[in-house]
């Protein structure tokens, strides 16, 4: 009984500390040097390295006291006060628990300690990898702590303090070794110049130069989550201080959303952030900056912290990030990032190459957007300026005899084996609480929230509540087996990444596409879930509805109405099928508009399909046009890790171009995959077909150079050029052109594109059958250049596919060859 009340309590301890502390670190040795007595910092403890001194040549190793020098306002003065001096290569070897990225904090105040003169030290200070500090001479009499972020790999972490030059002392007063949360940094940031994606940050050795809170205060180690310090920027103010303010916010920051964490920052910086002030003359445009003096010659990362905490409404603030001069973000829309919430952080990483950095200053500026009509106004909450591989970064030589004097920090055995528990049980608690959220976020509708959703929707006929009882939308796997036949595969309609679609038909005759997933992909798993979770709240005319699901035996099926006439594209080329008119094509795109502006704001939280293509645009008997596939779309963040198999997943030829720069998706990358839809609709051809001349493989390339050029009427299916009224015509194009826009923020809305095709279609319509257009329209015909040449892609499943086959999908088959080709067009 004992025994239980006993862990009961250590069990309480460590709930507690769990909920107070977002992050318990693996390895968190703090150790006051030179001290006789353990020194307490707010909540941590520095504990004495003295019952260690047994281990040192008492020559080499001391002992020293200041009498109080130290400016007494510092933060943790108290550690100050006793220093470790070493007169020869001295080492501390600390045992690492958890591999990967550790604070390394090394507390330096050089002054007179009794009979030790410090204030002249250099010393170089080193892990037995890479030099910290080279050549170190800190500043006299001023107290400082110099932060590295290292990788250590290894079970120990040997840390060599080594005087240099004649007669040299190497010291230090506090160390703290400490892990930092893996999702901290990441592996990829931005190159500056040129703008590309630059790898293996993991691996890099960091540096803290900066690290400040704009427009807010002094930050100590006890308020961050990670006993970091933050910087007032009064230190590197605005070059034009009545050109900007600081700005106060009262209301609680949200971390869900924006990619950063409670570690990320702590909420203090994401709660206040300088301002340029909108001025109030129109044509006064002005720069907020601040100059950071650094070392030239180093690479550096450069973090800045954003919030959304000035704007009343999402979108209302764009504005310029400057570094030096190059310009980094141009009209950053925060809300991109944080779907569309206010409050919410987002952190933006660049990289700043040696090469460019030869300067000894560092500029930094936010400038009004040049967009017309948008009010000069920008913010930045925070900024951390790090050295990459900082002290030359130079690998060291095996520091061998060196090793004789390391000290070895026994930690104290209790508290190791209590912080064991303690991370372990968050761990453990953790998972559970992630896999409840997990399970919670779909399980529920396969009872109760199908039923309430099908009310008056047109597929809720019956048929399921007849077959399946309470179950509403669930069906048996039996079912299925006879409805397809036993997944025969003749009837296979079509193959995908999920699995294959079949042709079936339920006991009531009603015509199904039965979608089987391959229960091996993990990833498929996810989108299984995502899918049903999606589909069972959305409902549209112009959206593919889910007739039912089935999860025994650890099947994935899907089962979706079937679409009699099968994809858009099939009836564009690729098939014997007749042309559709142009009235026909434009209440097709009509109709997918709808069902993708239904996905945009239908809901709370906007849904991006991530997937538009013709193939995905599926038509019943009446060729009414519904939006399929929404297996890669994404409502939140959390599916978000995945760039790299998302860009792969996502169809080249349709891919928003903004995406490689931004890596984040939003709906205006569905605006422009709908926009090659449009041109593809118009020229009937495939978006990628490596088999024409290099200028004409890629559609929206070629679309966008005719219809710049005012000759779209050029490229136009020629089976239809002769009916397309111009000035319908023309509208069209300026939509293509519009929805294909570099940048996503000038792109228009679904909305937008919705009312440009409906007018498209009245100016059809005032015309339709008039003989006067008729001749002109036989002009165009004749000069229409078409290169038809599809038929080593005639391979086109029947119609009623609900997803592509790979093969078939030109877009797909080019994929390596077209990745490579965008990549480098976006390196330029
Ligand atoms: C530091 O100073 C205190 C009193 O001023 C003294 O008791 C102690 O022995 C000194 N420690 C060292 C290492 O000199
Ligand atoms: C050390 O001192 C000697 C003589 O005092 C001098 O010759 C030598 O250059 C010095 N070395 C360094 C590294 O300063
Ligand atoms: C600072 O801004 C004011 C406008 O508010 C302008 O008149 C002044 O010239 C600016 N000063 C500098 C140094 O740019
Ligand atoms: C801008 O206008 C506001 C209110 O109209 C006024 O309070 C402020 O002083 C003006 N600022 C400048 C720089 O003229
Ligand atoms: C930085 O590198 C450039 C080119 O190699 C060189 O000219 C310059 O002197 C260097 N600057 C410093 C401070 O080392
Ligand atoms: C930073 O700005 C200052 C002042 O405008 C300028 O003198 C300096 O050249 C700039 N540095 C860089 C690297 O752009
Ligand atoms: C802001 O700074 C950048 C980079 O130095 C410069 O190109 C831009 O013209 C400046 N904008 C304004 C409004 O001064
Ligand atoms: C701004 C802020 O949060 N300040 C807090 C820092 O921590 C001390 C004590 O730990 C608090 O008293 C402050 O309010």
């Amino acid at each position: 009984m004992k025994g239980t009340g006993v862990s009961c309590i250590i069990f309480m301890l460590v709930s507690i500390r769990c909920i107070h502390c977002a992050f318990t670190p693996a390895d968190n040795y703090l150790i006051d040097c030179g001290s006789l007595t353990d020194t307490t910092i707010y909540d941590r403890i520095f504990v004495s390295d003295v019952s260690f001194s047994s281990t040192l040549t008492p020559s080499s190793n001391n002992l020293a006291n200041t009498s109080g020098s130290v400016p007494p306002s510092t933060y943790g003065a108290a550690l100050y006060q006793n220093a470790r001096v070493f007169t020869v290569p001295s080492s501390y070897s600390f045992q690492i628990t958890a591999h990967g990225r550790h604070f390394v904090r090394l507390y330096f105040f050089p002054s007179v300690y009794g009979s030790f003169d410090l204030t002249s030290s250099t010393f170089t200070v080193s892990t037995q990898d890479v030099v910290l500090l080279d050549h170190f001479q800190p500043q006299a009499n001023s107290a400082a702590v110099e932060e590295f972020l290292v990788n250590i790999n290894s079970n120990t972490l040997a840390l060599t303090f080594a005087p240099t030059g004649n007669n040299s002392l190497a010291f230090v007063n506090a160390i703290e070794v400490v892990s930092v949360p893996e999702t901290l940094i990441a592996d990829t940031a931005t190159v500056v110049d040129p703008p590309r994606s630059y790898q293996g940050l993991s691996d890099q050795l960091l540096e803290k130069i900066y690290r400040v809170n704009m427009g807010g205060p002094q930050i100590f180690p006890n308020n961050d989550t990670l006993w970091r310090t933050w910087d007032t920027d009064q230190k590197s103010p605005p070059f034009n201080n009545s050109l900007s303010a600081p700005f106060i916010f009262s209301g609680r920051i949200n971390y869900n959303g924006g990619g950063a964490t409670q570690e990320t920052a702590p909420d203090t910086v994401y709660a206040t952030a300088a301002r340029l002030l909108a001025s109030n003359t129109s044509n006064a445009r002005f720069n907020m900056s601040w100059r950071f003096p650094v070392d030239a010659n180093s690479s550096y990362l450069i973090r800045f912290h954003f919030c959304d905490i000035v704007s009343d409404a999402a979108g209302d603030l764009l504005f310029n990030v400057y570094i030096n001069s190059w310009l980094v973000a141009p009209n950053l829309d925060l809300s991109s990032y944080t779907d569309r919430q206010l409050a919410t952080p987002v952190y933006r990483d660049y990289v700043l190459e040696a090469s460019d950095a030869s300067g000894t200053q560092l500029n930094i500026s936010i400038g009004p957007s040049d967009i017309n009509g948008v009010l000069p106004d920008g913010i930045l909450n925070g900024l951390e300026i790090m050295r990459i591989g900082s002290g030359g970064g130079s690998p060291v030589t095996p520091p061998g005899s060196k090793k004789n004097l390391a000290i070895i920090l026994a930690p104290v055995l209790g508290a190791v084996v209590v912080a064991i528990v303690a991370v372990a049980l968050c761990v453990v608690l953790r998972k559970r609480k992630l896999k409840e959220q997990y399970s919670k976020s779909w399980v529920p509708f396969s009872i109760n929230g199908f039923t309430s959703h099908s009310a008056g929707s047109q597929t809720s006929n019956g048929t399921a509540v007849t077959l399946n009882g309470n179950f509403g939308y669930r069906l048996s796997f039996a079912i299925l087996q006879e409805a397809t036949n036993n997944f025969d595969e003749n009837r296979v309609i079509g193959v995908g990444g999920f699995g294959k679609v079949y042709k079936g038909a339920l006991r009531d005759d009603t015509k199904v596409a039965v979608k089987r997933g391959n229960p091996k992909s993990q990833q498929g798993i996810n989108e299984f879930h995502t899918e049903i979770e999606l589909l069972s709240r959305l409902r549209h005319r112009h959206l593919v509805s889910l007739i039912g699901y089935c999860d025994e035996k650890n099947e994935m099926i899907l089962v979706y109405e079937y679409m009699e006439k099968g994809s858009l594209k099939s009836h564009l080329y690729g098939s014997d099928m007749p042309a559709l008119s142009w009235q026909q094509r434009l209440e097709i795109c009509i109709g997918s508009a709808r069902g993708l502006h239904y996905l945009h704001t239908g809901q709370a939280k906007a849904i991006i399909h991530r997937d538009v293509k013709s193939a995905n645009i599926l038509l019943d008997e009446n060729l009414l046009a519904k939006v399929a596939d929404f297996g890669l779309s994404k409502t939140g963040p959390e599916l978000d890790q995945t760039h790299v198999s998302t860009a792969v997943k996502g169809s080249f030829g349709y891919l928003d171009p903004e995406y490689f720069r931004r890596q984040q998706l939003t709906e205006k990358s569905d605006v422009y995959s709908f926009g090659v839809v449009l041109l593809e609709v118009l020229c009937a051809r495939p978006v990628i077909d490596p088999t024409l001349p290099r200028e004409m493989v890629n559609l929206a390339e070629m679309g966008m150079k005719w219809q710049r050029r005012g000759e779209l009427e050029r490229i136009v299916d020629s089976r239809i050029a002769g009916s397309i009224r111009p000035e319908s015509l023309k509208k069209f194009g300026e939509t293509i052109e519009k929805c294909l826009a570099d940048s996503g923020v000038e792109r228009p809305s679904m909305g937008d594109v919705l009312w440009n095709l409906e007018y498209a279609l009245q100016l059809h319509d005032a015309d339709a059958g008039t003989i006067s257009e008729v001749n002109s329209i036989n002009q165009i015909t004749e000069l229409s250049p078409r290169v038809q040449n599809f038929s080593a892609y005639e391979n086109a499943p029947p119609a009623g596919e609900a997803e592509t086959s790979l093969l078939n999908d030109l877009s797909d088959v080019s994929m390596s060859k077209v990745f490579s080709q965008l990549i480098k067009s976006e390196g330029r």
